[in-house]
């Protein structure tokens, strides 16, 4: 039962383990110890230099601290490099901070470096001016030494760090050393650090200790109640951002401006704190953290050598606002995709991100489902818009890090379902040219407004209201507007239920277009679909189609002028208008869908009367005898469905 339990445990650990690894776009590193089993390389010499008048050769080492070889899936992941404190005389990278800080890190999933570095001797900085910021810069070339040569990794042992994400930190000593590998310049090295007086020149800022040409920049610093020599070296265009955590009651390294030790010794130089650095990181618009620890002096967290007090019960919020910081500053937003937002039921569009080399895209969708996807792009067919349509995606960096997620809102609005028919009006066709006269449209009578709402039509879902730019009513010829007219789009299975309506327009040639004057009809709002397709005009018999029609996004044309339609009248639904031609029959001067008695009463009422006239039906912009003949012709015809 014992092994029972500590095998499922296991089975579980490496379940749990591994599916945090397979899922793509989630993840816990870096937020959590998610490696149980870390890997320490210990003492790995990273410069060498030679010391006293033998020219014996001095080595410096440093520990190399990461996740267990076998559980890494990364190729290249983050570095941060942690100098330990003692003021330049004492302290090393075995100290107990700095290895629970690399501890830690590593299993949170960073490569992790403690970093041994030059000391000096504290009668030399008590009498000595220049002591202490030779010191100083002494540990800043070796840190940069050390960073050369693990991005360098000479012996190939997998350091494997990419060099996007180099992080330094330490507490004190350390802190200062952090801060000026970050932000120290060539140009701006110290006067003190040159040849003079019985010194010599330390050289630039990366020669010494080893000879890797491995330019890097520093991502962030955690700094532990450390200091800046000047504050002039915090430069706007750095913009690297920096944790800062001091107690206040500190008197080594003071929290504001003055010299260590509360002045004591005079030949050590002012230092610029806690205070003053978030001040100026403030000033830059740099992001910063500062944390300071009311009533606390140096080392709140417990002594790390010597008479060793660490950790004690800051350990945690101060390894917490570390680890918390560092994550911050790896987190970023995912791309946000870019594609059509005004979009069709039904259609199918493509939809892509700008992608970061190395990234992962996972993508969700609300409203549609995904046909295709090649990580940077995907193809969505839109189908249900009674839900929020919408389109996410969420970035993997090379490093594991998950995007925060960015969504775009897409709308089912635009014109969508193309019906491309055609008919004719029996009204103004004229048999000889093959055409339908456009007097209304000549004579200035068609109104910019479609009539069928004023006339009582009841319009369905979008339909109504559509308004044409009077320039379309320029074109002549074949595509001459002769008039409006309303289309309707009935359902499959009940061709009573109207589904959805527009007004459009006829043309002399008997197209029937939008409200361009040009398309094809586009209804929108409706889905792709069979459907009866009708078409409605203010005083002749409507016609629809004798069946259904598939309609989607690309015009599928039908063409009521050779007589196809549904219903039986007399001579069928419409009329011979000419020789294998047929049109929708005139006369219902009253729109009410049959052509009657009433009808001709009309005709007779408005007779010689001109303009845009309902009782106008060869629409030559005249209600005359010819209006009383064929209302009497096309007697007691009325709409077939
Ligand atoms: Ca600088
Ligand atoms: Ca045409
Ligand atoms: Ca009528
Ligand atoms: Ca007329």
């Amino acid at each position: 039962m014992k092994n029972f339990a500590c095998f499922s445990f296991f089975v579980l650990l490496v379940s749990i383990t591994s599916l945090a690894i397979a899922q793509p776009c989630t993840s816990d590193r870096y937020q959590q110890q998610v490696f149980p089993t870390i890997k320490v390389t210990k003492d790995l010499t990273f410069a060498n230099y030679p010391t006293g008048i033998f020219g014996l050769n001095t080595e410096l080492k440093l520990d190399f601290y990461e996740p267990a070889v076998a559980d890494e899936y990364l190729p290249e992941r983050p570095l941060v490099v942690l100098f330990f404190g003692g003021a330049y005389i004492l302290g090393d990278k075995g100290d107990a901070d700095v290895t629970a800080w690399c501890d830690s890190l590593a299993h949170y999933g960073y490569a992790c470096a403690s970093v041994n570095y030059r000391l000096s001797n504290a009668t030399d900085m008590a009498v000595n001016s220049a002591a202490a910021i030779r010191a100083s810069y002494s540990a800043i070339q070796d840190g940069r030494a050390a960073i050369r040569y693990l991005l360098e990794d000479p012996d190939n042992l997998g350091f494997n760090i990419d060099s996007d994400y180099i992080f330094t930190g330490g507490e004190s000593a350390g802190a200062i050393t952090a801060i000026h590998i970050a932000y120290l310049e060539e140009s701006e090295r110290p006067p003190e650090t040159f040849a003079g007086f019985l010194q010599s020149d330390m050289g630039c800022l990366d020669c010494f200790g080893n000879n890797y040409a491995q330019p890097f920049a520093v991502k962030g610093v955690i700094d532990l109640w450390g200091a800046t020599l000047s504050p002039d070296i915090i430069d706007d265009y750095q913009d690297i951002p920096m944790l800062i955590i001091h107690g206040t009651s500190d008197f080594i390294v003071l929290i504001d401006t003055g010299k260590p030790f509360l002045d004591f010794y005079p030949t050590f130089p002012v230092m610029y704190g806690a205070i003053p650095l978030n001040a100026k990181l403030d000033n830059n618009g740099t992001y910063n953290e500062f944390y300071p620890y009311v009533g606390l002096g140096h080392l709140f967290y417990g002594l790390p050598t010597g008479i060793i007090t660490f950790p004690n019960q800051y350990w945690n919020p101060v390894f917490d606002q570390g680890q918390n910081f560092l994550y911050t500053l790896l987190r970023y937003d995912s791309p946000t995709p870019f594609g059509p937002t005004g979009i069709c039921l039904g259609s199918i569009e493509t939809y892509s991100v700008n992608p970061t080399p190395g990234s992962n895209y996972c993508w969700e969708i609300s409203g549609g489902t995904i046909l295709s996807d090649n990580g940077t792009s995907i193809t969505v067919i839109w189908e249900d818009d009674t839900v929020p349509t919408t389109i996410s995606v969420t970035e993997e960096n090379r490093i594991d890090v998950i995007g925060t997620t960015t969504t775009l809102n897409v709308d089912i609005t635009q014109a969508c379902l193309k019906v491309e028919v055609r008919a004719f009006l029996e009204g103004p066709y004229n048999a000889a040219t093959g055409l339908m006269r456009d007097n209304l449209r000549q004579n200035g009578l068609l109104p910019v407004e479609e009539p069928y709402a004023a006339l009582g039509y009841t319009h369905v879902l979008r339909g109504g209201g559509e308004t044409i730019d009077p320039a379309i009513l320029a074109l002549t010829g074949n595509n001459a507007i002769v008039d409006w007219i309303v289309m309707e789009l009935r359902d499959a299975s009940d061709f009573s239920q109207i589904v959805a309506t527009k007004s459009v327009l006829i043309q002399a040639d008997g197209d029937v277009v939008d409200i361009d004057g040009v398309s094809p009809v586009a209804i929108e709002g409706v889905p792709v679909g069979n459907y009866y397709v009708a078409l409605l005009h203010r005083n002749h018999i409507g016609v629809m189609t004798p069946g259904t029609m598939s309609l989607t996004l690309i015009s599928n044309p039908f063409d009521f002028t050779n007589g196809q339609a549904y219903g039986s009248l007399q001579g069928g639904a419409q009329k011979i208008i000419g020789p294998v031609t047929f049109g929708m029959f005139e006369g219902d001067l009253d729109f009410s869908g049959t052509i009657d008695a009433a009808d001709r009463s009309s005709a007779w009422n408005t007779r010689n009367q001109s303009g845009y006239l309902l009782e106008d039906s060869n629409l030559d912009g005249v209600c005359d005898a010819a209006e009383r003949s064929q209302t009497w012709n096309n007697r007691n015809l009325e709409v077939g469905y």
